[in-house]
């Protein structure tokens, strides 16, 4: 099968990744809900909410903390970088992350749309203003914004939260004309996340998943990979990368 995916992506002019948290557990990140899954004790449809921090945002910004020490820590892995790879060899490259971990981009990926924001960033709650600053927070005296008094949060989007407008429309317009889709460490329970593959092969894309556990997305992929991403994805651009030559000639023309 490997092959046959080494042929398409060779065919490939438009390619879109959309990757989740399955992509950063070799990297030493919990994912959310898979086997291995769930952050400690913390379920996210209870703590990734507006009513949760209205409720106790101590114990959301503890959580908030907690993660961001531990992906403090961290380091890229081989899926990370393969997809850096990967996107060097494709003339018309997206990444659609629902990662908030940054991870991406130390690997060097480009061209990436962070659908649920980024966890080193704070906004206010009430008005939205980006807080520049790298500012500790303590979780037993929340720092207010300086503008209207709201209290400051992540930026990353909770349930219930629309996603920023320009980020999520262009990762549907580029999942519509991508004539190739992976889907790579991610439940697929999560809308619009969720709602990409089905775009992008309901207009022509052939859709790719790799996963090392069948999702709600898998009956309607093209190829099912079941395999942990950090395994499959270097041996892929093992194998286009000594089909170099071919490649470069695809780029120019
Ligand atoms: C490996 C591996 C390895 C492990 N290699 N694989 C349509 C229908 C129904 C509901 C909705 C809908 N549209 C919107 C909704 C409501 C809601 C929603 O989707 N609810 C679902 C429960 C159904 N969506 C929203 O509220 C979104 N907002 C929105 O749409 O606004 C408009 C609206 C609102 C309300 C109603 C209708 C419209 C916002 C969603 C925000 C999600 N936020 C979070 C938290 C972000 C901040 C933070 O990190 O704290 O995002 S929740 C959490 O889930 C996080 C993730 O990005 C997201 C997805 O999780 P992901 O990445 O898939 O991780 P896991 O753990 O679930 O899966 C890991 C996978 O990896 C597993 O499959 C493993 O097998 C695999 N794996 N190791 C390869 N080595
Ligand atoms: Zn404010």
């Amino acid at each position: 099968m490997l092959n046959e995916i080494v042929e398409i992506f060779k065919k490939s002019k438009s390619c879109v990744i959309l990757t989740g948290a399955g992509i950063s557990a070799e990297s030493g990140v919990p994912t959310f809900r898979g086997k291995e899954g769930l952050w400690g004790k913390f379920k996210p449809e209870e703590l990734a909410t507006m009513d949760a921090f209205v409720a106790n945002s101590k114990i959301v910004w503890e959580w908030y903390n907690w993660r961001r020490d531990l992906m403090n820590k961290v380091e890229p892995n081989t899926g990370h970088y393969a997809i850096t790879d990967l996107e060097s060899l494709c003339p018309d490259f997206t990444l659609v992350t629902q990662n908030v971990d940054g991870l991406h981009s130390m690997a060097k990926t480009k061209n990436i749309l962070e659908l649920h924001g980024n966890i080193y960033r704070n906004k206010c709650c009430d008005c939205s203003r980006i807080i520049e600053d790298n500012i500790e927070i303590n979780p037993d005296n929340i720092p207010k914004c300086q503008y209207c008094g709201g209290k400051i949060r992540p930026d990353v989007v909770w349930f219930g939260e629309l996603l920023n407008p320009q980020i999520i429309n262009s990762a549907f317009v580029k999942s519509e004309k991508a004539d190739l889709f992976f889907s790579i460490g991610t439940s697929g329970i999560i809308h619009p996340a969720a709602s990409l593959p089905a775009i992008a092969k309901r207009n022509g894309a052939v859709f790719i998943e790799i996963n090392t556990e069948e999702t709600p997305l898998t009956y309607i992929a093209d190829y099912h990979i079941e395999s942990k991403s950090g395994e499959y994805l270097p041996k892929l651009v093992d194998l286009l990368t000594k089909e170099r030559h071919s490649f470069k000639t695809k780029l120019l023309y």
